[in-house]
């Protein structure tokens, strides 16, 4: 899989991206990363990406011709690949979602940045808006850094067999038990006597009864 991601901080991505499961799937090229400067497409001395909005308001708008550019121009290199929009105005991003994404060869991720971006680029690029909820951030790229976690280790032979994606509490529509690790008393606190019992079937019992009670009590919404 590619990406290609358009924004006007490319510096924020490359931490992000050479850490841990994007870093091991960009190793073993099972995805394939590049992060853009939109600047790269102006062509006027300030390397403009934004102005005012036609019939007033407050802060600034992108470009539509910019980003046009720039989409053509990598299209022209890496080919044609689904181009998504990170606004506030997407639909709310979720497994399903990065699911569906991660079936792609080629995607094209354009960041928001300013007040938002002129309406023509969705209706030209014909994108996938896509939000990753109700909450303000600064810009795209956040969200952008999120879609990429989510999608690349959804990418067949990037995770372990281990902890295969299949086996996830997202995928089965309930939250996870709780986990306990060494020592067996921490600040007065033990760990549940049943996790140290070894009787297997009293454990996953445990375990089921727990992942009902805090999904109901913590994401009630998440019940079917
Ligand atoms: C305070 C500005 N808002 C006016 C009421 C509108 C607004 C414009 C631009 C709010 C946020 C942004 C920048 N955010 C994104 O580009 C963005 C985003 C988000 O803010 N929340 C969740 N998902 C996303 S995806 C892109």
């Amino acid at each position: 899989m590619r990406i290609d991601i358009i924004t006007i901080f490319p510096e924020m991505f490359e931490e992000v991206f050479s850490r841990s499961i994007i870093k091991r799937a960009r190793e073993k090229a099972l995805a394939e990363i590049a992060v853009h400067q939109l600047r790269d497409w102006t062509d006027d001395r300030h390397k403009t990406v934004d102005e005012r909005p036609y019939g007033g308001g407050p802060g600034m708008v992108m470009k539509p011709e910019p980003i046009f550019k720039a989409v053509e121009d990598l299209r022209k290199k890496f080919g044609k690949g689904e181009v998504c929009l990170l606004t506030p105005q997407g639909k709310r991003f979720n497994q399903e979602m990065a699911q569906d994404l991660s079936g792609n060869k080629h995607l094209y991720l354009i960041c928001g940045h300013y007040e938002g971006v002129d309406e023509r680029v969705s209706e030209y690029l014909n994108t996938r808006e896509i939000s990753i909820g109700d909450y303000v951030l600064t810009g795209g790229e956040v969200p952008a850094m999120v879609l990429v976690d989510a999608v690349v280790r959804l990418i067949p032979g990037v995770l372990g067999d281990k902890d295969s994606p299949v086996e996830e509490s997202f995928s089965e529509g309930l939250l996870e038990y709780p986990q306990y690790t060494r020592p067996e008393e921490v600040r007065g606190l033990k760990v549940p006597e049943i996790l140290l019992s070894g009787n297997h079937k009293a454990i996953k019992k445990f375990r089921d009864e727990m992942r009902l009670k805090r999904t109901q009590k913590r994401r009630p919404d998440l019940k079917e």
